[in-house]
Parts: structure tokens; sequence; C-alpha cells
């Protein structure tokens, strides 16, 4: 699909993530923020999302599937199985996403793992290059294709081009355990903005250019030799009047009637994590059997909701952590359960996001303790769905980005079961107002900082030429109310009338 240029000077956006996926099944679409605001974006520049379709194929041939689907145009290709192999499940998943995660313990470095992410990120790069004009933005999402901003470089493209990091940037300590971390890192300066969850990831990124690269910081950008890289705190926020929508639909109702009824006279607590190891899930487990033994008093009062569904089953270690919680949920039950009161309910299934919305609004405490985590969604997703007259409390790690946007949860340590225990206990007992007060200061934060604000915020600072006078700096805390970011910044203002006025 060559691109014929428009007479709109809207810049086209060029999306490219590991997977596309743009689903229209109705209401039980689980469609992810990602997508949501891809194409919000996408729709207003007559942009394309580029990636892998899922589906396997014999041999690689760079054939590409092009559909639309929800008014966003979408472009696929297919893998074969080595690929899979070596760049998926390989080195994303059992290199990048441990070793990202801080969990060197779980980190596998094999050389062909290495070899396949180089091989499919130049796969992307050939078969993505006809599709670029010259006035493209390319936005490239997470840890899949680092390298994906060097290979078209190395094309010849001076596109803007942009990155944006969904997981953590990990401490230089940690980076240089990996073998070619310095050519992986010095190809993150080809683009000209990456988008970091939280300050503390943006910090490591700049700690390890400034030791490996003597790469000087100029404000919010990164200087080395003729490269400037501008560096954004810009973390990912929700689909607010989607989910608003979500939380007064009848899935949503009937869900929290059916929990509510489950559980008479009991207090319930509710984790979803997808089955991963960086989610805490063992700790918190530990954590709940320590606060029944230490408060005989809360036994057959409350009770655990853990919905789990499995991801990344081809790995070994998400099978491990699969089996381990089985046990330990059949461990505690087994310790504490009475004829009429199971203390874990442990489903390792999906629901629908509107079923979902409908068991957090029945939760009164929201459990999200991941070890790391970039973001984490879930803990936005929670206070969203709560009745402002009489919400429920948030207990959330220290250690997820979004610990920085909403300090008025009560956060814990996720590695101390004692203090996972305690504040569960305490979010138990928070009194009406307190649990008002900070749960109105969250949903502030939260709906201020939605999905549309992350996208354009970013998008501004892609649109950007080198030289032009910075906007409203993203970089400052987006937690904070002096933060200028809650208006939609000027250029992209000025290019979504553009958009509109071609309509
Ligand atoms: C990565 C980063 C970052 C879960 N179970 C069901 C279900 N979910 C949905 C949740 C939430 C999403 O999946 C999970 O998002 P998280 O942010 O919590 O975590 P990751 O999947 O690890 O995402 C993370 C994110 O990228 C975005 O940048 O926040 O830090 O690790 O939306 O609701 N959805 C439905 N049924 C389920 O059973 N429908």
């Amino acid at each position: 699909m060559p691109h014929t240029q428009t007479q709109s000077s809207t810049p086209r956006l060029i999306a490219v993530s590991n997977r596309v996926q743009v689903e229209t099944d109705g209401e039980n679409a689980n469609r992810g923020g990602l997508a949501v605001a891809l194409a919000a974006a996408l729709r207003q520049s007559n942009g394309i999302w580029f990636g892998w379709s899922g589906e396997q194929t014999e041999e690689f041939t760079g054939q590409i599937a092009f559909r639309r689907a929800d008014g966003v145009a979408t472009a696929t290709i297919d893998l074969e199985a080595q690929d899979i192999d070596e760049y998926y499940n390989g080195f994303a998943n059992r290199t990048l996403w441990p070793l990202f995660h801080y969990r060197l313990d779980l980190t596998e470095i094999a050389r062909d793992f290495a070899g396949g992410y180089a091989r499919v990120n130049e796969r992307f790069a050939d078969t993505l290059s006809p599709l670029i004009a010259p006035d493209d933005l390319i936005w490239v999402h997470d840890y899949h294709l680092m390298p994906l901003g060097s290979q078209l470089r190395a094309r010849g493209f001076a596109n803007r081009i942009g990155f944006f990091l969904h997981i953590p940037w990990p401490p230089p300590s940690l980076l240089m355990s990996l073998p070619g971390h310095s050519d992986l890192a010095r190809g993150m300066l080809d683009y000209d903005v990456i988008g970091f969850q939280s300050e503390e990831w943006r910090q490591a990124f700049i700690d390890y250019a400034a030791v490996q690269f003597e790469a000087t910081i100029d404000g919010d950008a990164l200087r080395l030799g003729e490269r400037c890289t501008r560096l954004l705190v810009c973390p990912i926020g929700l689909d607010i009047a989607d989910f608003s929508g979500a939380v007064h639909s009848i899935a949503a109702k009937q869900a929290e009637t059916r929990l509510v009824a489950s559980a008479v006279g009991r207090d319930m607590i509710v984790g979803v994590d997808r089955l991963d190891y960086s989610k805490g899930l063992q700790e918190r487990f530990a954590a709940y059997e320590r606060l029944l033994a230490d408060h005989p008093e809360l036994r057959e009062k409350i009770s655990l909701l853990q919905i789990a569904p499995p991801s990344r089953g081809d790995v070994a270690s998400y099978r491990q952590i699969r089996a381990e919680l089985d046990a330990l949920s059949g461990h505690i039950n087994g310790a504490y359960a009475s004829i009429d009161w199971v203390p874990i309910r442990y489903v390792n299934q999906g629901y629908s996001r509107d079923e979902l919305f409908g068991i957090y609004r029945a939760a009164r405490v929201g459990l999200v303790t991941p070890l790391r985590d970039g973001m984490n969604l879930v803990a936005k997703e929670y206070v969203v769905a709560q009745d402002p007259a009489d919400p429920g409390v948030l207990v959330l790690s220290r250690f997820a980005g979004a610990a920085a946007q909403l300090p008025e949860a009560v956060l814990v340590n996720p590695h101390s079961i004692e203090e996972i225990a305690e504040g569960i206990a305490r979010a138990l007992a928070m009194p009406l107002a307190e649990r008002q007060e900070r749960h109105q200061a969250m949903l502030a934060t939260i709906t201020r900082h939605d999905v549309r604000w992350w996208s354009e915020t970013f998008m501004a600072a892609l649109a950007e030429e080198p030289g032009q006078a910075p906007g409203p700096a993203p970089t400052a805390d987006p937690a904070s109310d002096s933060a200028p970011a809650d208006s939609a910044p000027a250029n992209v203002a000025r290019l979504r009338d553009a958009a509109s006025a071609q309509r």
C-alpha cells in the first residue's frame, strides 16, 4: 500500500509493534489501551499499524496482509517457526523480559536468541521500508523492537522515529550482564524520541548512557555526537470514556451482583494479573496467608479472588509459576478453609472487560503487588471501577510505574509479605472519609492523564522538528497538578484541527 500524500499537512503515523491487535467484536472485545490509543491517532492521520500477525508461516516471505478494522489500516506479516522461537519466545520473553524486570536469575542468554532477535528486526525493517513516505512519523513500541530504529536509519530513512518502552529500563549494572548491551542501547539513540513510563526508568537509561557512551544530558535531550534523542516520561493511561461505559454495563452489573452474592458478609480482595512472575503472585499469596495467621479475627470475614489468565505458556518459567501457585493456593485453602468458606479463589481464566469491571467494583480491596512493572493498568482500572460514594482501597506495589502517579494508594514493598499483609489489614480497616479522599485524588490523576493524553503527548514530541522550541514539558511529574500536560499540546491540537477540517 504505497502512500499517496494527502493535501493535508497532517503527517501520517506509522505505528509498529510486535503484535497488531484491532478487535471489533462488540462488548466482549478485549481491546488493550494500546489498541485504543493507537487507533485514535492512526485514524486521525490516515495512518497504518504494522507488525506480526501472530501467525506462523512455513518460510518467511515478507508478504504483507493489508486490512482495515475499526477504521484503522493494518499491515501484518507472518513469521516462521524459528523466528517465533528465537525472537519472540527467546530473546524477547526469555532474555529481555526477565532482565528488564530485574530477574537476572530467570534471564536466559543464548546466541541463537540474539541472532533471531536481530534477524526479525531486520525483517521488520525490510518489509516496512516500501511503505514509508518521507514525511511519515514512525512510532515503534516496546522491547521486541528496540533495534528497529537503527535498522531503518541503516536503510537511509531520515523520518522522525520514536520509541515507547512499556516495561522498566533496568539499572546499568543489570543491563551490563547482557552480551551486546552496548549495541542494543547505542541503537536506541537512533530514535528522535524515547518515551518511558516513569522517571525511574528514564533515569536508569540516562545513567547507562552517561557511563557507557559519555553521552550528555541537555534539558530533556540526550546528546551523543551529532545525535540528539529526547527522553520523555509519558505514563500510559486508560481509555477513560470507554471504561466509564464498561463500569455501568449490564455484564459488569451482573458480575458484581454475582460476586457480592457469593461473599455475603465478607470483604472481597481482588487481584487481576497475567500469570507472570513479574506480578509478585507467590509473595501475594504468602502475604494473604500471613494476614490470616496474624489476624484470626479476619478469618471467614474476607476472601481473596485472584484472576490470572495464563500467558506465554511456551516458556518454562511461566509453566513453573503456574504449578507453584496451584500448590500455594491449595495449601492455604487446606490450612484455613471451613465448610462454608474458601479463603482463596484462584481462577486461571480470562473475563470480558465489562465483567472485570463488575469484579473490581465488588471488591473492597484491589491488590496489585508486582515486583516490578513498567506501569500496571490494572491498578488504574480498579480505581476507575469504584463507586465514588463507597470506594474500595488500592494496595499497590512501590515498584510499579503506577506508584509514581498514585501516591494516595496504600503503597507496599511487594517483596515483604509482612508489609503486604499489613497493607491489606490497613485497607480493610480504612474509614469511609479516608477512602473517599484517596479515591478522589487518584481518579482525578487517572482521568487527567488518560490514554489520549499519553498518545498526544508522545506524538507532539515526535512531530516537533529538532531545534523547535519544546512544547509543554511532558517530563514534568505527571502526578502533579502543576504539570501542564492535561491540555493537548498545541501542535497536536493543530494536527487534529487539520484532520477534522479534512473530513
Ligand atoms: C505491559 C507492562 C504496562 C488481565 N486479565 C484480563 C484482562 N486483563 C487486562 C487488564 C489490563 C491488561 O490486561 C494488563 O495490563 P498491565 O498493565 O496490568 O500489564 P501487562 O500485560 O504486563 O502490560 C505494563 C502495559 O504493558 C501497558 O503499557 O502497564 O507495566 O508490563 O488492561 O485489564 N482483560 C480482560 N480479561 C481478563 O481476564 N478482558
